[in-house]
């Protein structure tokens, strides 16, 4: 109890017998349960946020989301359950697996009748509201207050829907639109009440589109590459072969380069070129001016280098490798100068002492480690999922916490926060506990990923421990298993080593479990007879 009461000093108000001081209690505990902003993001990948420490940590433009980490907390061994958009948001949302909330797979619509952490802190007393990438098709429940992009949303002048089902076109660039949305609804909400705030960006999601004033931020700067970046796919599931997210075969060349095909004059650009400009297209004749002030004479330069045969092979991936880290960390800054707003904004108005803060984003990103963008796999870069979050006096600034934590969590943690008792049927746990001294913690993640072909990404589903990382494939009927401590970049599978069956074993047997556990549906059906 005495800890409960150090966590919640507000729960003393329910230790005391009713008395005539206690008339107000209910207004005085409303004042005192912690308000929650949840920052989120689309496709950030942990390596691009400095507080990780990973390759990329001296050029990762983040200091406001570090300063989170720096007087809280970073969960270093935080996972997704099914590293994609739609089910992850669902998962947060709801708790649960995707199996279990019936989002599965981008395109799937969330039934708004389940249950969700968002209708319970509503019920409760909580001012709440959803501003900026949504993307579960039906429209959001348990919020006082909404505004959020249709589908994947645009980066320059966006629509935002409005609940009265109107569409709003705004100008400007959708991560300053969607912080000035999340400010506005912080100065005119219901102050009587505490609040939780989603404030949710569409950056640095494809097409990697920075803010003008940030185009040419990172030109200076000397991106290390990805020791994977010319990974051959050997020793591991034959479907990795098959990906369509390849920076060297897929990066499209207008739509992701940024290389106009009325830029180009004579000049002829390998495959692929698929798509548009459907970013540019959006732009104002101002707008436009700067982009082409920027882009147009790197274009001119890269074209004639290229015509003149000066980039060829690894060269010529190593240049849309630089192209395509300048665009995303240049994306990344102004999420980061917009994280920094909404800090500067609870502490000018004395909000940050009883705010929550957390920082997180739909999945992790491939910043071209095994040669790809995009995301999907169960391998490290995307199933990690940034989670840092500040909360005086109950998270110890500067910790590093080592658990495996996964989306799934979120739903208990807010109603813990909030001094609500989850539901028995979530499949995630608080993290409260995680806060204070820790102690009994599980030993196992489990992922499922359910998409049937965008990137070609097989289906495929898994277990992770500390160390260890088990994954089948099901349509090829194909285990892979790494030794994380020995090849942290998971290059070779270890499911035919001598060495490696009593884990594989072991492994197989906890996968069982979790799914059973979680009672997760069959594994799909092979494509082909082994
Ligand atoms: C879009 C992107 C894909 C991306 C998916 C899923 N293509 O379809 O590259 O994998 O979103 O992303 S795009 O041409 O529309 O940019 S997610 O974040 O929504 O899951
Ligand atoms: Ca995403």
């Amino acid at each position: 109890m005495y800890r409960m009461l150090f966590c919640f000093p507000w729960l003393l108000c329910f230790c005391h017998e009713y008395t005539e001081q206690n008339v107000n209690a209910q207004e005085k505990e409303d004042v005192q349960r912690p308000n929650i902003v949840f920052l989120f993001s689309d496709d950030h990948a942990v390596n691009a946020i400095s507080a990780y420490g990973g390759p990329l940590k001296d050029v990762a433009p983040t200091p406001n989301i570090d300063r989170i980490a720096r007087e809280g907390a970073v969960f270093v061994n935080s996972f997704c359950a099914n590293s994609i958009c739609g089910p992850s948001r669902a998962t947060i949302l709801s708790g649960k697996h995707s199996h279990a909330n019936g989002f599965m797979r981008n395109g799937n619509k969330f039934d708004p009748s389940q249950w969700t952490f968002a209708k319970e802190l509503q019920k409760s007393g909580y001012s709440t509201a959803v501003i900026g990438k949504w993307h579960l098709s039906s429209n959001p429940v348990g919020f006082d207050h909404w505004e959020v992009l249709p589908g994947q949303g645009n980066y320059y002048n966006p629509v935002f829907l409005q609940m009265d089902g109107s569409k709003q076109k705004n100008e400007g660039y959708v991560t300053d639109l969607t912080t000035d949305k999340a400010l506005s609804w912080l100065e005119t909400r219901d102050k009587t009440k505490p609040f939780m705030l989603m404030c949710q960006h569409k950056a640095p999601h494809r097409t990697f589109s920075p803010a003008l004033r940030h185009l040419g931020s990172f030109d200076q700067v000397a991106i290390p590459e990805p020791d994977t970046l010319f990974d051959d796919y050997a020793n591991r599931s034959k479907t990795l072969a098959a990906n369509e997210m390849e920076i060297d075969r897929h990066f499209d060349w207008a739509y992701d380069a940024k290389v106009r095909k009325d830029e180009r004059g004579d000049v002829k650009l390998p495959a692929p070129d698929r798509y548009g400009t459907p970013e540019y297209n959006r732009m104002n004749a101002s707008q436009r001016k700067a982009w082409d002030a920027y882009y147009g004479p790197l274009n001119k330069k890269f074209l004639s280098e290229f015509a003149a045969g000066k980039l060829k092979e690894k060269e010529l991936v190593r240049w849309k490798y630089r192209r395509y880290m300048r665009n995303y960390l240049s994306t990344v800054k102004a999420v980061d100068e917009n994280v920094g707003r909404v800090l500067d904004y609870l502490e000018s108005n004395g909000l940050a002492e009883n705010t929550v803060v957390i920082y997180s984003s739909d999945q992790g990103f491939y910043l071209g480690e095994h040669g790809w963008y995009d995301k999907r796999w169960m391998f490290e870069e995307s199933f990690r999922m940034p989670f840092l979050i500040r909360w005086p006096g109950h998270v110890k600034r500067g910790t590093r916490a080592k658990e495996l934590i996964q989306n799934i969590d979120y739903a208990p943690t807010f109603l813990e926060m909030a001094g609500l008792s989850p539901p028995s049927n979530l499949h995630g746990k608080s993290l409260v506990p995680l806060f204070g001294e820790g102690g009994n913690w599980r030993k196992s993640l489990y992922y499922a990923y359910y998409e049937l072909g965008e990137h070609a990404v097989p289906q495929h589903f898994g277990v992770r421990t500390d160390r260890h990382k088990l994954i089948y494939f099901p349509l090829s009927r194909e285990w892979n298993l790494f030794d994380l401590k020995v090849d942290p970049h998971e290059m070779r599978s270890l499911h035919e080593d001598s060495g490696y069956q009593s884990k594989l074993i072991e492994l197989k047997s906890e996968l069982n479990r979790l799914r059973g556990k979680f009672e997760a549906p069959p594994y799909p059906r092979p494509r082909t007879s082994p």
